[in-house]
């Protein structure tokens, strides 16, 4: 019996990348800065979880010697702008997600994110697509730098199961991308893939299970039938 669901958030939860690239670049211009990332210069750029560590990896790469820049301050910026755009509910939930959570609530499966994004970016996110906090959700978070190493390191999922007190063979993960997956997998978790509009490239040798789409799965029925599978 699952007796908990973590859920990954960009990609998973909601398509979320296009927005975060529109918050990347509309800092860049805020600042004054020339950079733009389109949308194959982010592809290759998601390779690299986590925002700041983004920005320094594009950085890493410019031409000539490039001043030093305050990334810090940069992503601060950009998570605001995130939260700005996300609070204009152009974002809903992936096929699936809400009836999912909806199903695992009734049963009392406990819930869970296990994500590389900001924490202000997990409550934008809950406040849009559930019209509640996110800790009404979720029983556990665990976001962004509450971490040393971000995914594929399997730290955020480790800091999940802790605060769940769970093993992990008592939770199932969600997730979208070969990162999450890596993270998941090295955590010691069954992970379910659904690929997005950034990763579907991607190849998920190791997935538990991967499908098109997370209504594919059935609901709970589906996933208990991934551990009864063991
Ligand atoms: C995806 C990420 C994040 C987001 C941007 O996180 O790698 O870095 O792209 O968010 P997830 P930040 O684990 O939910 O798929 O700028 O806040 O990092
Ligand atoms: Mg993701």
């Amino acid at each position: 019996m699952i007796e908990a669901i973590i859920f990954d958030v960009d990609g998973t939860l909601a398509e979320t990348e296009e927005l975060h690239r529109r918050a990347f670049n509309e800092t860049f211009a805020a600042i004054g800065v020339d950079w733009y990332w389109d949308r194959d210069d982010y592809r290759d750029l998601l390779t690299t979880t986590g925002g700041k560590e983004r920005i320094a990896r594009f950085l890493r790469h410019q031409k000539g010697d490039p001043a030093p820049m305050p990334v810090a301050d940069i992503h601060r910026a950009k998570t605001e702008r995130f939260v700005a755009l996300m609070a204009e509910g152009e974002i809903g939930l992936r096929p699936g997600i809400g009836a999912l959570i909806d199903e695992a609530r009734r049963a009392s499966v406990r819930l869970a994110i296990a994500t590389t994004t900001s924490l202000p970016n997990v409550e934008a996110l809950c406040r849009a697509c559930f019209g509640a906090a996110a800790s009404d959700i979720f029983e556990v978070i665990a976001a962004g730098d509450m971490v040393a190493e971000k995914k594929p390191s399997p730290q955020v999922y480790h800091l999940a199961l802790r605060e769940l007190g769970l093993s992990p063979d008592r939770a199932v993960a969600l997730e979208d991308s070969l990162n999450g997956l890596r993270a998941a997998k090295a955590a010691g978790l069954r992970c379910i893939v659904s690929p997005g509009f950034y990763t579907r490239h991607e190849e998920f040798a190791g997935a538990d299970r991967l499908v098109g789409c997370f209504s594919e799965l059935g609901g709970l029925a589906g996933l208990e039938d991934l551990v009864a599978v063991d």
